[in-house]
């Protein structure tokens, strides 16, 4: 079995694993709105996640339950294998368990309003975790925390452009893309294409879905590779996407690093590794640990307090020099 297959393999079974219901952390399970030990009643927070796609992933998902547990909170955990119709399940049944606050990261950004006009006429307060979704009614939920993708994407496209700038053209490009219609991947591409289309040296010529899996990104790179001799750059929307094209590119016989110079985003050990081996030349942060902010939030919302619309996750950038030094103070 190939690495990434059994990579694979073992993510799918962390997030059937994750599937369950976290609760009280003596390991009682109390239901929602139940009383605890202490007759007090435990805050209920429903909360539908992503899948288990990518390392920033379980780093969130690790981050969410730790956070729940240390708040005192009764978590219901519900990982919906990047599928929506999973997500909105999870959701309908948050709402009929009459949770007290109910969280999503939406796999993609269309498509909640049905499901969002349930919880609120069920009186039940709904935050936005990492991605965003689409909609016209704001008033559909209380407050979003996660990156600013945009400035993520600007990021990637600034080192290039400083990496390229004596370059006289054309540098070709292969984009490895997040999932399909996810908020990361639409902004993360605009944010690179707005700073680097400005130059027409920049020529994007291969351009595709690797749904932010290892898996995917080493299948889509090994096509990029077969249909063109020519690229010059990776910009991968993901580290895992980046480390599953560095397999396909040594496999190809190529060096990365030196045939292909790479830029992702999120900041997984892995990506510091490669990055310290030479292999990727710089990472875009993207913080995962947010759950100790989410779970503020939540108790705010609980309590009706007001809270920001919008509340941003602090990160940074780190090029190949800094990684061998960064490497062991990274946490996911
Ligand atoms: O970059 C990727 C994950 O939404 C920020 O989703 C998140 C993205 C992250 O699968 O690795």
């Amino acid at each position: 079995m190939s690495r990434s297959i059994s990579r694979t393999l073992g993510a799918v079974a962390v997030a059937a694993a994750l599937t369950v219901s976290l609760a009280a952390c003596d390991g009682k399970k109390a239901p929602a709105g139940s009383a605890d030990a202490g007759g007090q009643h435990k805050l209920v927070f429903g909360f539908s996640q992503v899948g288990a796609e990518s390392g920033w992933r379980s780093a969130n998902s690790k981050s969410i339950q730790d956070a729940a547990k240390a708040a005192g909170f009764e978590l219901k955990f519900s990982d919906a294998q990047q599928k929506q119709e999973n997500q909105i399940a999870a959701i309908r049944s948050f709402i009929q368990q009459k949770v007290d606050v109910i969280g999503f990261s939406p796999v993609v950004t269309t498509g909640w309003d049905t499901v969002l006009k349930e919880a609120k006429a069920a009186g039940i307060p709904v935050l936005l975790t990492d991605r965003a979704v689409d909609t016209q009614d704001k008033t559909l939920y209380k407050t979003f925390i996660g990156s600013d993708f945009v400035k993520e994407g600007n990021s990637a496209g600034q080192w290039l452009v400083d990496a390229e700038k004596n370059a006289t053209g054309p540098v070709n490009i292969a984009e490895l893309e997040g999932t399909t219609g996810s908020a990361p991947a639409i902004d993360r591409k605009k944010g690179f294409d707005d700073v680097v289309l400005k130059d027409p040296k920049f020529k994007v010529i291969a351009d595709q879905s690797g749904d932010f899996t290892r898996a995917k990104g080493k299948e889509v790179m090994e096509a990029f590779l077969k249909a063109h001799k020519d690229i010059n750059i990776l910009f991968a929307h993901n580290d895992d996407m980046a480390v599953g094209a560095i397999q396909a590119i040594e496999e190809a016989g190529l060096k990365p690093g030196k045939d292909i110079k790479i830029v992702s985003i999120d900041g997984i050990k892995d990506a510091f590794q490669a990055m310290a081996d030479g292999k990727i030349e710089e990472v875009v942060e993207c913080n995962p640990l947010i759950g100790p902010q989410i779970m503020d939030l939540v108790q705010k919302i609980h309590d009706k307090q007001d809270v920001p619309d919008r509340v941003l996750s602090k990160e940074g950038v780190f090029t190949k020099d800094q990684a061998a030094a960064e490497l062991p103070n990274r946490q996911y």
